[in-house]
């Protein structure tokens, strides 16, 4: 993996007022570049790192299926989804919500290491995320402008990881509406969405199908790492 720390940043010099503070500065994060305070790795994890990486997907998916959810309206949602952790995302009439047990009753896979490994070069904090939700986008699946808000605590980041395909995805504001600003993400690219902009709308407009080799029959994974409760 060509993950690399960061020099300790300037926070862990100033008085920890709980164990919690000290936990989120003790991890320095590796530098990325922002993009409307979203930091962006560019291809951070090579293609055996990828690679390495579907491969317990594969054993994540065999525990826990990818499911389609319907938004609470009704409406089935375009990509397919699973979770490993504590706790998994799902959607249904009763809301969005985080769960302790998938769709068909059963707990969710813990997340891979590998992935973890993820999360502690770049979230820089203590503290491990208790869901992996993984989103799978077969050919013309999208994600709609949405926030991330049903985690208990938006001080935490949301770390993303993409795998596969690229996907056009989309930047806008914490307040909807306003100007958007669009990159590709592409597979190995990792990104933080956390500080300011943990709230700001985000979706994907489409994903070049066929794009990459990954996934043997096309499409995209992405992984967003979340400290849920
Ligand atoms: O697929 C992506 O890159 C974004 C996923 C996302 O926004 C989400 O799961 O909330």
């Amino acid at each position: 993996m060509a993950l690399q720390a960061a020099p300790a940043p300037a926070a862990t010099e100033k008085v920890m007022e709980n164990a919690e503070d000290a936990e989120r500065a003790r991890a320095p994060a590796a530098r990325g570049r922002e993009v409307r305070g979203f930091v962006l790795h560019d291809g951070l994890l090579d293609p055996a790192e990828q690679a390495a990486m579907m491969e317990d997907l594969r054993g994540v998916i065999a525990g826990a299926p990818l499911f389609s959810p319907m938004t609470p309206h009704g409406k089935p949602m375009s990509v397919r989804m699973t979770s490993a952790g504590a706790v998994g995302w799902v959607s249904d009439r009763r809301g969005y919500r985080y769960a302790p047990l998938h769709p068909r009753g059963t707990p969710w896979p813990p997340i891979p290491e590998r992935v973890l490994a993820v999360w502690r070069a770049v979230a820089g904090v203590g503290r491990l995320p208790d869901c992996c939700l993984i989103n799978f986008y077969a050919e013309g699946a999208r994600m709609g402008m949405h926030q991330d808000r049903d985690e208990a605590d938006f001080a935490w980041p949301v770390v993303s990881i993409s795998l596969g395909d690229e996907a056009l995805f989309r930047i806008g504001n914490a307040a909807r509406g306003g100007s958007t600003e669009s990159l590709w993400l592409r597979s190995g690219d990792v990104m933080v969405m956390g500080g300011a902009a943990r709230l700001a709308h985000h979706g994907v407009d489409r994903i070049a199908f066929g794009s990459s080799t990954l996934l043997p029959r096309a499409g995209r994974i992405n992984l967003t790492l979340r400290v849920a409760l």
